[in-house]
């Protein structure tokens, strides 16, 4: 069972690769902004503490998002592997998803980190925003949640690189090419 976490910046292809894999490996998928848009369009009090958050760029709370994957981790039973998308984007939250793994005696076995620049990605998130019309899509918040991706997500890649499980993946191109390139780091997991 391969605990895989899906990691980059808004727009580099997670929620993206994450499809591909499912269909490829049969891995279950964990996507934190899916369950808060799922709980936001259901008017949960969860939702409506996230709202706000998101709309303004904004990471939900820590303690919010722990307990959450929390009980969702408690309703799963991945057989062959399970992808955190999404999830960890702080140290806080890394260290909690160690902790809840160490419980079930396993660990994060590779982090794929996928590396686009910053014009492309402000390029694919306008461009969804046009399409979905997903609220949080706009220049001014697309400026926020980068700027808040460097401050409080981008250093969980050291913290995972001293861990020796952190995989640099060149994340523009065709999209069968990125999933190639991850492919490669899973298959070599064993
Ligand atoms: P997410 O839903 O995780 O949104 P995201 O980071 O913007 O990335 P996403 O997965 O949606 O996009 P992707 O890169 O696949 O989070 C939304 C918000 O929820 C956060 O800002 C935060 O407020 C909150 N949140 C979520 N998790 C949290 C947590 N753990 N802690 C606190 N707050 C949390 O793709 C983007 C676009 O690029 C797509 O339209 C796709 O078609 C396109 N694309 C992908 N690959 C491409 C390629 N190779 N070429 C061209 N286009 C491509």
């Amino acid at each position: 069972m391969l605990n895989l976490v899906i990691f980059g910046a808004p727009g580099s292809g997670k929620g993206t690769q994450s499809e591909v894999l499912i269909a490829q490996y049969g891995f279950d998928h964990l996507s934190t902004g899916d369950i808060l848009r799922a709980e936001i369009k259901a008017e949960s009090e969860l939702g409506k503490a996230a709202k706000s958050y998101i709309d303004a760029g904004q990471l939900v709370p820590d303690s919010l998002i722990i307990d959450m994957i929390e009980k969702v981790l408690q309703e799963r039973q991945p057989k062959k592997g399970l992808i955190f998308d999404g999830f960890p984007r702080t140290v806080p939250q890394a260290e909690a998803l160690d902790a809840l793994l160490s419980k079930h005696a396993t660990a994060v076995h590779a982090v794929l980190d996928l590396q686009v620049a910053e014009d492309e990605l402000v390029e694919r998130l306008l461009k969804r925003g046009q399409e979905s019309g997903r609220s949080d899509d706009n220049l001014e918040t697309i400026k926020k949640r980068l700027e808040v991706y460097h401050a409080q997500t981008a250093p969980i890649a050291q913290y995972y690189a001293q861990k020796g499980v952190h995989h640099a993946i060149a994340g523009s191109g065709a999209i069968s090419d990125i999933t190639a390139r991850i492919a490669a780091v899973i298959d070599a997991l064993g």
